[in-house]
């Protein structure tokens, strides 16, 4: 029986699928409209013009970790989206962390409850890209909006000056909670209640219309059915991890959230579990490889564990190819700015972790298995940028260090 929830067993058993001879996997693309298009040509399995899937028996998986970081996060979640919906059975979209939250912000009421350590909404401001406001708010908002989000990124870089002073995170949200500052506590906001007023009230607005845009044209139903786990090819995709504890009744937990209410969905007994598998890291490094092995002895099948949301420059292959790290960055406002948020579309002072620019040329790698082998592929090389694509890998380093 393939019961809808338990799509991991599903993909498994091969009952929605034929045989797959390839896949393509493309890591966490945060927002990076151009990259993730450039990505998806990159793979020869779909003409985006004609929209034709022109891969035969190959499979496209996205790792999840479609929002944030970049501020074209609709544009993303659309086009990965699309591509489901067209060619359902060959692309596989995963639930990444970011995209659990994304989704939390837009259905659930402000304040709700505290998901993942935050109180809903409050999420919005620390975790969405400022500009990001911009793709769901009316053409005649515009203007008025990106004066006012040029007025939050000089706070935002008032927080990041901070930050560097401090040698780490400092936790700022919207509204002061324990242990975390507020955004209005820093210049040009802080003594300033006129404009602290108005851009609190535009930034709870511009909520109102995410989230409802989210509803309305579906995304957010869309992302409420990512699996937290897919298994194609002898592979077990999933964004973040699993532990070597993790029982074979939990991993055919990792179907999608459901098709439920979606307040419902969130109150549910396994998300503490969906959460482990979108953010859990202990995979990684030498320690990680006797727990890989621990959840490889639960699927005969499956030969190889692939990861997204630890980032690194290239794929890199550990524990004797078993295990897969297929997030390397290929956001470029990732490898451009970090965890920062910084001005792209609006006119705003760029200075201190804001001062480097975006690079034209998509990097980092996308993967292709077949045969159980996997190779990494590069970014198409465009000889009128090859500079740009040097430049690119030598910020990646800099900026991002202490973030890695
Ligand atoms: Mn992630």
């Amino acid at each position: 029986m393939c019961l809808k929830l338990l799509l991991l067993a599903c993909v498994g058993l091969g009952e929605r699928i034929p045989k797959v001879e390839e896949v393509f996997i493309i890591g966490d693309l945060h927002a990076d409209i151009h990259c993730a298009k450039h990505w998806v040509r990159r793979s020869g399995y779909v003409d985006l013009d004609a929209w034709t899937w022109t891969g035969g028996a190959s499979a496209l998986v996205f790792m999840g970790d479609y929002v944030d970081r970049g501020p074209f996060s609709r544009q993303v979640l659309e086009l990965v989206r699309n591509l489901t919906t067209s060619f359902p059975e060959k692309v596989f979209a995963l639930m990444g962390n970011h995209d659990l939250y994304f989704l939390a912000d837009a259905v659930l009421p402000q304040g709700a409850r505290d998901l993942m350590g935050a109180p809903v909404q409050d999420f919005s401001y620390a975790f969405i890209h400022p500009e990001e406001y911009l793709n769901w708010i009316l053409p005649g908002e515009q203007a008025e909006a990106s004066s006012k989000l040029s007025t939050l990124f000089a706070a935002l870089g008032e927080v990041y000056a901070q930050q560097r002073r401090k040698r780490g995170p400092v936790p700022v949200m919207l509204k002061e909670e324990f242990g975390q500052m507020s955004i209005f506590d820093f210049a040009p906001l802080r003594h300033n209640a006129t404009l602290s007023n108005a851009l609190n009230q535009s930034l709870h607005f511009w909520q109102r219309r995410l989230a409802r845009g989210m509803r309305d044209s579906g995304l957010a139903r869309w992302l409420a059915e990512r699996p937290f786990a897919v298994e194609l090819a002898g592979a077990l995709f999933v964004h973040g991890g699993l532990p070597g504890k993790t029982t074979r009744e939990q991993l055919d937990m990792l179907g999608p959230l459901g098709d439920g209410d979606f307040s419902e969905l969130f109150s549910s007994g396994r998300l503490d579990l969906l959460h482990e598998a979108v953010t859990y890291r202990g995979l990684h490094g030498a320690a990680g490889c006797s727990e890989v092995d621990k959840v490889l002895d639960l699927l005969p099948d499956i030969e190889m564990i692939v990861l997204g949301h630890t980032p690194g420059e290239e794929v890199r292959r550990s524990c004797g190819n078993r295990l897969v790290s297929a997030d390397s960055a290929l956001s470029r406002y990732y490898r451009a700015y970090g965890n920062h948020y910084c001005p792209v579309q609006v006119a705003a002072e760029r200075k201190g972790a804001c001062r480097r620019t975006v690079a034209k040329q998509c990097a980092g790698q996308a993967s292709r298995l077949r045969g159980g082998q996997l190779t990494p592929v590069p970014s198409e090389p465009n000889p009128y940028e090859a500079s740009a694509k040097r430049k690119a890998g030598r910020l990646i380093s800099e900026a991002n260090a202490e973030e890695l």
